[in-house]
């Protein structure tokens, strides 16, 4: 096998690049790609690209999963200079290889694709100020308002079930049967509290396979650091990781954003008296995400869109504890119990959206 800089240098060799490489970096913020910026020399100025190793046990389709990413980057990018303004900074920009693809294999089996990085941004993991979690909001309100009119029937499915809560509960159930790294027994009032919540989280869901929830074009995986703003204003510029750009429900794109920029702690804090919903941030988010689509939804969208962030908080938590019970093999860990960490803490946030619900309802409504 390769070594890493090695590896580096042969796809950066594939890819059409301008300038010479100088050096990379690892950026260690995702929990499923391996992502590297990697720094280029160009008439004298630094240009960087950033290099993706993909995860192909979580993405076992990638060659369809960058044709959704090429054409709805592509799609953006021809709405946005339609405004008159360069899209450079506003969308990802993917290379292609000499042969044309978006993508290469190396011959350990490794699938690699590349985009130009963009200059003078910035991404927070957990944004400390409610200024950066409208921005965040602005983003993909408007990721959404420019793919709103996208043949969403044309983008293939790269994970299938991906935010299918009622599916989710069944493998979460499997995993406690299966309890294949012993640990069922450990969790078992998490366990419970989780089989607790699945009417409620479940319920959008069962709404779209009735037909009164629309499929859309969505980002699926909408944590602050998928966004990048500008480092000088922090004015938000292009959302990214568009890994998981499949149909959904725009309520789930809302919500699993509030679940990260809206807690008062970490994805894994470890202190759950720390835990709990954060109004003001809640606020925010809601200002700018419902301020730039909000008139595109439908009457049921708009009353369902608090429940989103219930539906995506206990998700996301059962699915790290699925992921423990399983012994960790999904998401990647830092430390040994992280995966019950973040299951608890989310079972907590969760708890705390659902005793202030109207609350977070209202304030929807307050921007419609
Ligand atoms: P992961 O799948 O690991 O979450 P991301 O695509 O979200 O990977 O990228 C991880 C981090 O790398 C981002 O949070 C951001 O800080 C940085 N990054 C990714 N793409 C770009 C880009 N095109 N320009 C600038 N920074 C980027
Ligand atoms: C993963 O790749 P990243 O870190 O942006 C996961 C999301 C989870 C998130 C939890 C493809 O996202 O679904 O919500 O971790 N992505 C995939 O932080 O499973
Ligand atoms: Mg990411």
């Amino acid at each position: 096998m390769m070594n890493e800089e090695l590896q580096i240098r042969e796809v950066c060799n594939r890819f059409q690049l301008q300038g010479e490489y100088r050096n990379y970096e690892v950026i260690n913020s995702g929990h499923i790609n391996t992502t590297y910026k990697v720094y280029f020399f160009r008439d004298g100025e630094i240009k960087d690209y950033i290099l993706q190793r993909v995860n192909t046990y979580v993405f076992k389709e990638p060659v369809e999963m960058m044709d959704n990413i090429s054409s709805v980057t592509e799609y953006v990018r021809a709405k946005i200079k339609a405004t008159g303004i360069s899209a450079k900074r506003y969308v990802l920009h993917y290379s292609t290889t000499v042969d044309g693809d978006y993508y290469t294999f190396l011959p350990d089996g490794g699938f690699w694709r590349c985009c130009r990085f963009i200059d003078d941004s910035m991404s927070f993991l957990k944004p400390e100020s409610s200024k950066i979690v409208e921005e965040s909001g602005k983003a993909f309100g408007e990721f959404e308002a420019y793919l709103a009119d996208y043949p969403v029937q044309k983008l293939n499915i790269v994970i299938p079930h991906f935010h299918n809560t009622v599916k989710r509960y069944e493998t979460f159930k499997e995993a406690i049967v299966n309890n294949f790294a012993g640990r069922a027994k450990s969790v078992d009032a998490e366990i419970r509290e989780y089989l607790d919540l699945e009417e409620m989280a479940t319920r959008l869901y069962r709404m779209q396979k009735l037909g009164q929830l629309p499929l859309r074009v969505t980002h699926n995986d909408t944590k602050t650091s998928n966004v990048l703003f500008d480092a000088a204003t922090g004015e938000h510029l292009s959302v990214i990781d568009l890994d998981t750009v499949m149909p959904g429900l725009v309520a789930h794109d809302f919500g699993d954003a509030i679940r990260v920029a809206a807690s008062t702690g970490e994805e894994d804090e470890k202190n759950l008296e720390k835990v709990a919903l954060d109004m003001e941030k809640y606020e925010a988010f809601t200002r700018g995400f419902v301020g730039t689509v909000g008139s595109l939804l439908t009457e049921e969208e708009k009353k369902t869109l608090s429940l989103g962030a219930v539906a995506m908080t206990v998700e996301c938590g059962m699915r790290f504890l699925t992921d423990y019970l399983d012994g960790d093999k999904y998401f990647k860990i830092h430390y040994p119990d992280q995966n019950l960490v973040r299951a608890r803490c989310h079972l907590v946030l969760a708890k705390d959206m659902i005793k202030r619900l109207d609350e977070m309802q209202h304030i929807v409504e307050k921007y419609l």
